[in-house]
């Protein structure tokens, strides 16, 4: 569980879409010393922004990557540390009181090592993007005589062979051809790193005792479901818990009390997939509220959290939700925009969410990080079954399989399943995109990586997807479920279509006879540039990618009868990458353009997912009107 904005009527976010500054500053880069990576976790100086850096003063908007936001093509390509800065009063009850309440600063995420500073006292420091983070500063506000709380934060985008994603500097010492001190970084991904306090940045309070976690399981037979629940407290020994669950309608079917227990609900409402039922996403609502004797005080914290019931099992040829066979048919997403490159935006996520209905997907795979929690939100409220990936994409160098590497990513799964573990959305967890899974390293790498992950969250499946030849991939052997990428007459024979059937059916028939596990095509795709025809068709053109991917589909509809449970296009919509000589403004493989708009491709999709969902014995839902989504 992780506590974010929705909870607490105290919360105060800082204005979105605002500067984080002080008046006039706002970004500042770094040192050119600091981008050094050899001086990557060398500690900034504490202190503010203004008073510390050199470079440029920008007013930056947050959330969103500083990337794309200015004229300035060296902020673009930037990296180093730089600074953001704001200074914002706190309420005088916030500051008060015996106990006074517990003042938390909270990141949803900001890429990629941040050190955090409130007035001038280092609050904390985190390791990654993706992935919330957050600050107890009660002692630090409460100590001051002013109600003003000036935040300050150095960010470093740069990354090691040892971060996740890894990347490492590349020197360029020819003075002949390069300026002095030139480097670029180097990265073994297919998207543009952005950079900078992607996710919003909220402050809250809670009281000094308080609920921290929750953990909650769900198992269900035709009339009865059982939520197992786990509560954890901190700041007081001697507390009472007490639980209810509550259907759409406010109606309570089942209570509980204590740390520790089981809810009993008769006929549950369960949660189904879109097109899977006629009412997909089923959410009942877990009030938990704590209550705890502190001194003279009787503190009281209420945490609510939704609640799906679902279960997932697998067998050697299937993916069972709720005991009924599931087929991911869906795409790869990314967060990726213009302008705001990888920052949190409201109208392009509620976009992405009814294009993905008008489609006819029932899923996503968080390809190559993981989204946003107003992402999974929404998963969990409209039926959108997740494949949900740790940032650990590009793991090709050898250093990045040694035990330095092992650490993070043990950690970084950590905070992943404890954001997410409780989501009813997230079916299955991927642990790495197509790293270099045939090197020795790799089976002790993904052999503790899944069994750790399998130890945070019993309840799921654990994946990592790979593009290794199937019998020299050594992580597969630890999976669930193979998921494999491919990308025939692309990548392999460009331009002939024609070997798609035979070498696709290899593919399948290979992996089943050697692990006998159920396989997702996890991507397949081609590049095609908006408006470019060509009959018969040739790469890059519109026409070419409607072909390929009926190449591919004729093939998955006699293996999905087998043991195929899934196809998962690349990519949903076009987006931006490092500049090369294979990409005309970022990887075009969307069937959507980074604006949205379909390519020829999309209707070809969406004849097919509809299809599917027709032909099994599922609702579907037909959207004949418009809801809106309020929060
Ligand atoms: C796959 C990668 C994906 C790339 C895609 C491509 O997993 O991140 O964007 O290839 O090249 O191998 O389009």
């Amino acid at each position: 569980m992780q506590r974010n904005r929705a909870e607490s009527p105290l919360l105060c976010p800082l204005p979105p879409a605002d500067a984080l500054q002080t008046s006039p500053h706002g970004l500042r880069q770094g040192r050119p010393a600091g981008r050094d990576q050899r001086h990557h976790h060398q500690q900034p100086q504490p202190g503010g922004a203004a008073e510390h850096q050199t470079g440029p003063v920008i007013d930056m908007p947050v959330p969103a990557s500083f990337n794309d936001i200015t004229q300035d093509p060296s902020l673009e390509n930037y990296i180093g540390w730089v600074w953001y800065e704001k200074e914002v009063l706190l309420p005088l009850r916030w500051l008060q009181g015996d106990p006074a309440p517990r003042v938390v600063l909270r990141f949803g995420s900001a890429h990629y090592y941040s050190v955090v500073w409130v007035n001038g006292v280092q609050v904390v420091e985190h390791e990654g993007g993706h992935l919330p983070f957050e600050a107890d500063i009660s002692s630090v506000v409460q100590g001051s005589p002013d109600p003003l709380c000036r935040i300050t934060v150095a960010l470093n985008n740069t990354l090691t062979p040892h971060t996740l994603p890894p990347g490492s500097i590349q020197y360029m010492a020819d003075k002949s051809r390069y300026p002095k001190n030139y480097f670029v970084q180097d990265t073994k991904f297919d998207f543009f790193n952005y950079a900078g306090i992607h996710r919003p940045v909220v402050l809250y309070t809670t009281p000094a005792a308080y609920i921290d976690d929750i953990t909650v399981t769900t198992t269900s037979s035709d009339s009865v479901a059982r939520v197992q629940y786990q509560v954890s407290v901190v700041g007081s020994t001697a507390n009472s818990l007490s639980l209810s669950l509550r259907d759409q309608e406010g109606k309570v079917v089942a209570t509980g009390d204590g740390a520790v227990g089981e809810l009993k609900v008769l006929n549950p409402n369960l949660w189904w997939p879109y097109l899977m039922h006629e009412n997909p996403g089923y959410l009942y609502s877990l009030e938990v509220k704590m209550q705890a004797q502190v001194g003279e005080v009787l503190l009281e914290d209420v945490y609510t959290l939704p609640l799906g019931i679902r279960t997932v099992h697998v067998t050697s040829t299937q993916f069972l939700i709720n005991g009924r066979p599931f087929y991911f048919h869906g795409v790869n997403k990314h967060e990726d925009a213009d302008i705001r490159g990888k920052g949190l935006d409201w109208p392009l996520i509620v976009k992405d969410f009814n294009l993905l209905r008008w489609l006819g997907a029932n899923s996503f795979r968080t390809s190559h990080y993981p989204y946003a929690e107003e992402i999974m939100d929404l998963c969990d409220a409209y039926g959108i079954a997740v494949i949900d990936e740790s940032p650990g994409v590009g793991i090709k160098l050898p250093e990045s399989f040694g035990n330095k590497s092992l650490q993070h990513h043990l950690a970084v799964m950590e905070e992943l399943v404890r954001r997410d573990k409780n989501r009813p959305s997230v079916v299955m967890w991927s642990v790495a995109n197509e790293p270099a899974s045939e090197l020795p390293p790799a089976a002790h790498y993904f052999k503790t990586v899944i069994a750790h992950t399998k130890a945070l969250d019993p309840s799921r499946p654990v994946t990592f997807v790979t593009d290794a030849n199937y019998a020299l991939d050594r992580g597969a052997p630890y999976v669930d479920v193979i998921c494999v990428n491919s990308y025939f007459s692309w990548y392999h024979d460009p331009g002939h279509l024609e070997v798609i059937p035979l070498q696709l059916t290899a593919q399948f028939d290979n992996w089943y006879k050697t692990y006998q596990k159920p396989i997702i095509q996890s991507e397949y795709g081609a590049d095609s540039v908006p408006g470019l025809h060509s009959d018969p068709p040739m790469m890059f053109t519109e026409e070419y990618q409607q072909a390929m991917l009926r190449e591919y589909h004729s093939v998955l509809d006699k293996k999905r009868k087998e043991y195929v449970i899934g196809e998962l296009i690349w990519n949903f919509a076009d987006f931006m990458t490092n500049q090369g000589t294979t990409r005309v403004l970022g990887n075009k493989k969307g069937i959507f353009t980074r604006q949205r708009q379909p390519k020829a491709a999309a209707f070809v999709l969406r004849d097919r997912y509809w299809k599917i969902a027709n032909e099994s014995s599922c609702l579907p839902p037909v959207i004949t009107s418009h809801s809106f989504y309020l929060k």
